[in-house]
């Protein structure tokens, strides 16, 4: 938990405790200030480094009294009152409070009569159905929250995107079909396109919802119905994660969209903004206040799509990919957001495995596969020698491979497939291939798949050698990170991104699902540097060349344009650039 995070808990947990004690309006002015420094984060010590207490509440949601105690918090690391507070009533209220339906009341019922002070405290009192023994709970309360715990432990369990994507297609294609559904798509972390999803949630218009809910609960890939109502449904796929629906008027869609599209924190920074401008704005629509009499109600403002709100309240629309509650506000309000590239820009893919080594196809088929995806050029890039274990190539074999590679290139038209290679970066920093064997190739990779545990400087140290080898072209999975499974290398990336950009070496962006690889904030990074991006599948099998999406949503993510990545150039434009490097 960084400090940010910790005082946006504080916060947060001062909201229920004034909650617990029926003070009016003060709980909600700590939630406020709570999801504004969450939002915000080290923006929060900037602005109160600047100019204090009476900064502080200029930032949306602070007040006086709020802002003196982030004052104490960044100047002494804690605040009196919070640590008076967890004394007499040492609760994880944070963390309680994760569980859907579990307010401030039942958490100071729980503590006082069960003496629960966590999430496992909990897990014991319901095990042992001590739950319903509390006054006024009974059996129905507790059957209640031992289904709101089991919930919020699932959806710890993110799936990859590249999962998940395929299937929120077919949901959203099959209830298109139904009758009276206008629009269909996907919303939250989908949409957003981030590298993992919690669930899926689905959002429609249509005159006959209840046709809607039939059709979307009946689907054949739904185990089970969470629940079912007139507008919306929550249901388990067979394959283990949650699908949420939710039908809306056909004149609110937009505001709908945009709310469940987040993220959260993105929602809550520009609900503040519309408040600024005289607009409510929220998940059932754009509200213009009235300025007369008080009593006069806020009148709905038409918003078909997310353009006409955000038009509405000044200013340009973030595309889904960006919105994280960050820079991209203040972005869209002065109109300088940029232009991200495109998605099926990609015009080829500079790494492909074939069965020479580990992957399943023969060239043919892969040059094939890529073809029939639209792609104009491969480049195959097998491994090498160090990877006994699936006959990596040397040097003999490489030149077998390239005779075979221009045969095809004379069969295959309309079509270039690159001589290339994953050349494995041994441990300290030289190459697997001689550089005889490099000159003869069009497209050098360089990558990293030993000794993950090097110091930082050491593994620095490492790749800065290998980039600095005149031959290479491109830095492949720069981070080792497989999501879920193996923690990223730690290098110093400045200094890796200066290696790139003084040896005109490219920093790749591996699109396989679980690699994602470099990430958003690695990409932003680059972009900022000039070093030049490549987008690359890693195909190991013809169907994934479809992979290509996922890393233009990463260059997306991390505010690329068409320019910063390389491969978005022709065939010819891309032979032109590696003959003049
Ligand atoms: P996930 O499911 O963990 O991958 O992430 P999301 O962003 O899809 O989150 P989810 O499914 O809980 O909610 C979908 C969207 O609904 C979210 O991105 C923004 C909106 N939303 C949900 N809860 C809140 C909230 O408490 N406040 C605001 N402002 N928006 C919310
Ligand atoms: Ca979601
Ligand atoms: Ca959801
Ligand atoms: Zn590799």
């Amino acid at each position: 938990m960084t400090k940010y995070d910790e005082l946006a808990k504080i916060l947060f947990e001062f909201s229920y405790r004034d909650e617990m004690l029926d003070i009016p309006f003060k709980p909600r002015a700590y939630q406020l200030a709570s999801e504004s420094v969450g939002a915000l984060k080290d923006d929060v010590e900037t602005t109160w480094r600047k100019g204090g207490i009476k900064a502080l509440k200029d930032l949306p949601g602070i007040g006086q009294s709020i802002a003196e105690k982030i004052d104490e918090f960044f100047r002494t690391g804690k605040i009196k009152e919070y640590e008076k507070m967890h004394k007499e009533f040492p609760v994880d209220i944070w963390g309680l409070s994760r569980i859907e339906g579990l307010g401030p009341k039942h958490i100071a019922d729980l503590y006082k009569h069960l003496k629960v002070k966590n999430l496992e405290g909990l897990q014991w009192a319901l095990e042992k159905h001590k739950v319903r023994t509390i006054p006024r709970w009974g059996q129905k309360s507790e059957d209640k929250l031992a289904r709101g715990f089991a919930l919020m432990q699932r959806a710890s369990g993110r799936r990859l995107l590249g999962e998940i994507l395929p299937l929120a297609d077919e949901i959203v294609a099959a209830l298109k079909k139904v009758k009276g559904v206008k629009h269909c798509t996907y919303a939250g972390s989908l949409r957003r396109m981030q590298e993992t999803v919690g669930d899926i949630d689905l959002l429609a218009t249509s005159s006959d919802p209840i046709r809607v809910m039939d059709a979307f609960t009946k689907l054949p890939l739904v185990e089970s119905i969470h629940e079912c109502g007139k507008t919306r449904a929550s249901v388990r796929l067979k394959i283990g994660i949650d699908a949420d629906l939710r039908v809306v008027p056909d004149n609110v869609y937009g505001a709908a969209l945009q709310y469940f599209t987040g993220d959260k924190r993105h929602n809550v920074l520009l609900r503040e903004f519309a408040l600024s401008k005289g607009y409510t704005l929220s998940e059932y629509g754009l509200f213009k206040r009235s300025h007369g009499a008080r009593s006069a109600k806020p009148k709905l403002v038409v918003c078909k799509t997310e353009e006409e709100i955000y038009t509405a309240i000044g200013m340009d629309t973030p595309p889904p990919e960006i919105r994280v509650g960050a820079d991209e506000i203040e972005a869209a309000q002065k109109h300088k957001l940029p232009k991200l590239i495109p998605y099926s820009s990609v015009k080829g893919d500079l790494q492909v495995q074939t069965n020479w080594t580990d992957g399943d196809s023969s060239i043919e088929d892969m040059a094939k596969a890529a073809q029939a995806a639209g792609l104009e050029y491969i480049a195959i890039t097998d491994h090498t020698k160090s990877l006994g274990f699936i006959n990596g190539l040397d040097e003999k074999h490489l030149a077998k491979q390239g005779a075979e590679i221009d045969k095809l290139n004379k069969k295959i038209r309309g079509f270039s497939i690159l001589k290339g290679t994953e050349c494995d970066i041994r441990k300290d920093g030289s190459l697997d291939l001689s550089d005889t064997a490099l000159a003869s190739l069009d497209w050098v990779g360089v990558s990293i798949h030993s000794a993950f545990h090097l110091s930082r400087a050491e593994q620095t140290k490492r790749i800065v050698k290998a980039l600095s080898n005149p031959y290479v072209d491109c830095f492949f999975h720069p981070t080792c990170r497989l999501i879920g499974k193996r923690e990223p290398i730690e290098f110093d990336f400045d200094e890796v991104l200066a290696a790139a950009k003084k040896n005109h070496v490219a920093l790749e962006i591996d699109c396989y699902p679980d690699r994602s690889d470099l990430n958003d904030l690695h990409v932003r990074a680059a972009v900022k540097a000039g070093v030049m991006l490549s987008i690359d599948t890693d195909a190991h099998s013809p169907d994934h060349f479809s992979y290509i999406k996922l890393g233009e949503a990463i260059a997306r993510r991390g505010w690329a344009s068409k320019k910063d990545i390389l491969n978005t150039k022709t065939a010819k434009q891309l032979f032109a650039y590696l003959a003049q490097k």
